[in-house]
């Protein structure tokens, strides 16, 4: 595994920047996965070792065919193409960078035959130094193996299944309990950098605010020399490119009087300020060696045993949970459809989503430091049952990559560490512990929460969080049909975590599975009147705890309707979204907008 990378790849002064997104060639491996190793397909283009298909980039590779078995393909894929490396890099001795911004699951990765990395976990960046590897004069192989299997030791987990389709004929499925489709492929952008010789390799900010003044405490580390042979110089730049303040030192605290803070959507008249913060590396003849700039907010998050603040001011979180997910290219990264989706939760007047259930592409976090949506980034656990070491190691490597990754982001206001754990399990006390801890040593500004299905009385998670979130299907699992408990046993419920843990309470999911176009009045399951009604019931309740002075969000389950596996409670997929999969909206829709407008207005 590789964590490098933390720094979203920019072309700059220094820099420069390719992608290689695009139609790469793909092979389905035959079920023995060693047989493409055997002979050898990571050495020679791809289409000279058997008949391949075209596969875009980035994109799932399970609904662009015909085919079931693409579609449901367990185990291993090969993708190849091939590619050039401007000769200007090597002449200048650049050094030649590849990244992988998400592979799912596992991926193995090599150049001209040669192995270069191997990565495990789905939708975190890695990447390697390729200088060594590349040719500057002719075209360069690149090969890439994935695998998508998912076993008690993976993040998320799953289980492989023999099924007996005849005589000496076994088919081997996947399963596993959560509830989206295990999609995969190289699913985001593929990039080809260059960086110099010596480089910043990472810059690591965090915010402040007292009165009307914004102070940013910086740590820029750089690779490549030796510390006295350069030094650091950053600048930030507001939004007009007005330089407001700059410093000279690789780590530092820098005051800004009359400062913009970074704010909501909704919550001030202009949303979403972002700073340009630029890190210069200075040789001592005084010359520029590197540059990278990035957007920061500052911003303050903290929070009491009832309330979290934003800025000092009490936070009321209006959301959902989304996926990364649409028709055809399944979790491929899709600029379209996100900018259609936050163009969407602008509409709502909703202020916050929770990525579940694993971290979304960077774009999307720049998108919503942009617009000033705030984010619950959520890890690739979910569902968790085993709770072994082998386990705790990934989940702890998954929170670090993902740390690293969107530390700087304002828009990411808490993490979340899991979704619906088997938390009644006797081990999931010590385990969370741990994987609280973990998150802690890297990140302090933060608080730190579970979507938690386990109900109170069992749940052994709650005492390690900061903010108690939960997962309730009043009037869907639980009573079908039913909306007059909602209300009560929602109040309940929040109160009941409140009480327990004397901490601010978060329902991240409620919902009904709707499909669009079904009018059944009065409200009967399955129709757009009953997930209206459902949602009034939960409104209610959401009034009530707002006044008890602990509730601090409200999050539909979903966003959008998407795709699960097959499944006899799944018509299509899970059909709670407020919009259908290609984002119309359902009543429900209409319904939360002037709930999330109204609140917006009050606060
Ligand atoms: C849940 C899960 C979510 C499912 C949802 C449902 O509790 O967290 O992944 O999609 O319920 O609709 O069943």
């Amino acid at each position: 595994t590789n964590t490098g990378g933390p720094l979203y790849p920019q072309a700059t002064k220094t820099r420069d920047l390719r992608t290689l997104d695009g139609i790469w060639n793909f092979r389905k491996s035959p079920s023995d996965p060693e047989v493409g190793y055997r002979g050898g397909w990571y050495a020679q283009d791809l289409d000279k070792t058997g008949p391949v298909i075209p596969m875009p980039v980035p994109s799932s590779y399970n609904d662009v065919g015909e085919d079931i078995s693409l579609r449901d393909h367990v185990g291993v894929v090969w993708y190849d193409r091939r590619f050039h490396v401007p000769s200007w890099w090597g002449a200048t001795g650049q050094r030649v960078w590849l990244r992988f911004s998400s592979i799912h699951y596992a991926a193995e990765v090599f150049i001209n035959g040669k192995s270069v990395m191997y990565h495990e976990i789905g939708h975190l960046p890695f990447e390697a130094e390729v200088s060594d590897l590349v040719s500057y004069n002719t075209s360069n192989l690149l090969t890439v193996v994935v695998d998508n299997t998912l076993l008690s030791d993976t993040v998320p987990q799953g289980t492989i299944k023999d099924v007996y389709i005849g005589p000496n004929k076994i088919r081997q499925d996947q399963v596993y309990t959560f509830d989206f489709y295990n999609y995969a492929g190289i699913h985001r952008s593929v990039f080809l950098y260059s960086t110099p010789a010596v480089y910043i390799d990472d810059v690591i900010v965090n915010t402040d605010i007292q009165g009307l003044t914004g102070f940013i405490v910086y740590n820029v580390t750089y690779k490549g020399t030796a510390a006295d042979q350069v030094r650091c110089f950053v600048q930030v730049f507001d939004k007009n490119d007005t330089q407001v303040t700059a410093y000279n030192d690789c780590a530092g605290l820098l005051e800004i009087g009359n400062a913009h803070f970074w704010w909501p959507y909704l919550m001030h008249p202009e949303p979403g300020y972002l700073y340009s913060f630029k890190v210069s590396l200075i040789d001592p003849h005084g010359d520029v060696i590197d540059t990278y700039s990035q957007k920061i907010g500052i911003r303050t998050v903290t929070w009491s045993n009832t309330t979290i603040y934003l800025n000092e001011k009490p936070l009321y979180l209006k959301g959902f949970g989304m996926h990364e997910d649409s028709d055809l290219r399944g979790k491929g990264w899709d600029p379209v459809l996100w900018v259609k989706n936050f163009n969407l939760i602008k509409w709502l007047g909703a202020n916050a989503f929770r990525t579940s259930h694993y971290p979304y592409a960077e774009e999307i976090y720049q998108l919503a430091d942009e617009y000033g949506i705030m984010i619950i980034d959520e890890c690739p656990s979910v569902d968790t049952d085993v709770f072994s070491d082998a386990l705790l190691a990934k989940h702890k490597q998954s929170l670090t990559e993902l740390i690293r990754r969107d530390k700087n982001h304002p828009s990411v206001i808490m993490w979340s560490i899991s979704n619906e754990p088997r938390s009644s399990n006797k081990l999931a006390d010590k385990y969370f512990g741990e994987v609280v801890r973990h998150v802690k040593s890297m990140d302090l500004s933060r608080p730190v929460t579970i979507a938690i299905s386990t109900g109170h009385n069992t749940d052994k998670s709650g005492r390690h969080l900061d903010v108690i979130s939960f997962n309730r299907y009043n009037g869907w699992y639980a009573s079908p049909g039913q909306t007059q408990q909602i209300t009560h046993n929602v109040v309940e419920e929040a109160s009941a975590w409140h009480r327990l843990h004397n901490k601010p309470v978060i329902m991240t999911e409620y919902g009904a599975d709707t499909i669009a176009g079904l009018h059944l009045y009065p409200e009967f399951i399955w129709s757009e009147e009953y997930q209206c009604a459902l949602l009034s019931e939960h409104f209610k309740a959401f009034d009530h705890l707002r006044k008890a002075g602990f509730f601090a969000g409200e999050f539909i389950w979903n966003f959008a309707d998407f795709k699960t596996p097959q499944s006899i409670t799944r018509v299509g997929g899970n059909k709670k979204g407020i919009f259908t999969r290609s984002r119309q909206p359902k009543a429900a829709a209409h319904h939360l907008r002037a709930r999330y407008h109204a609140l917006a207005a009050a606060d």
